[in-house]
């Protein structure tokens, strides 16, 4: 069983003009494709083949396996936390965050100063850990399922690549455009509770 690139959820154009089809074309069907072809190649040398993408994850004790494969599940799960609908928090999403951060603009605000203060690549992540919902970063191909008990919920990629050919080095603007326009809120209220760890499983 090898894993393969999965389909992105909308067309390329969809995102545009805030994330356009050209960075689309890229980031998907060259930078995550990389990121699948190279653990295809490297699960095999590890003797983990036929495990599911996650158990990979969590087994894999070196690099490259280890970033390769939390590569591979974040784009997957960072695709479906955009939209090209804008929408605002579903209940009970919107009574968690009211609690643990006061507003969705308190939220907003803390999840853009962490992407845009995260150093070099990386992602800026939603967690939930014991029920309460957090604002993390981790670095290059990092993952928040590679840390017991800290659940996704939403994730921004950071990588230079995932901004340059629109926003060219303004990581700020760029932040801060997907945060109030694309991000799929239906999607990060599924991921409440530990869903999140098995929406991107197969890759
Ligand atoms: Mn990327």
């Amino acid at each position: 069983m090898t894993f393969q690139l999965p389909p992105l959820p909308y067309e390329t154009g969809a995102l545009a003009p805030h994330i356009s089809a050209e960075t689309l074309e890229f980031h998907h069907g060259k930078h995550h494709k990389a990121y699948v072809d190279k653990t295809n190649q490297l699960i095999e040398a590890a003797g983990l083949q036929g495990r599911s993408l996650v158990d990979v994850i969590r087994s894999a004790e070196s690099d490259p396996l280890r970033s390769n494969a939390g590569q591979l599940w974040n784009h997957s799960f960072f695709w479906q936390c955009l939209s090209p609908e804008r929408m605002s928090p579903p209940e009970p999403l919107e009574r968690l965050i009211a609690r643990d951060f006061g507003s969705h603009e308190a939220l907003l605000k803390t999840m853009a100063d962490e992407a845009v203060k995260h150093f070099g690549s990386g992602w800026a992540w939603l967690v939930q850990e014991d029920g309460i919902l957090r604002v993390t970063s981790l670095h290059d191909g990092d993952t928040p399922l590679a840390h017991g008990g800290m659940a996704p919920l939403l994730t921004i990629d950071v990588w230079e690549h995932a901004y340059y050919i629109d926003y060219r080095n303004a990581r700020p603007r760029y932040v801060e455009t997907v945060l109030a326009e694309l991000i799929n809120w239906e999607f990060v209220a599924l991921n409440l509770d530990g869903h999140g760890a098995l929406r991107a499983n197969q890759g």
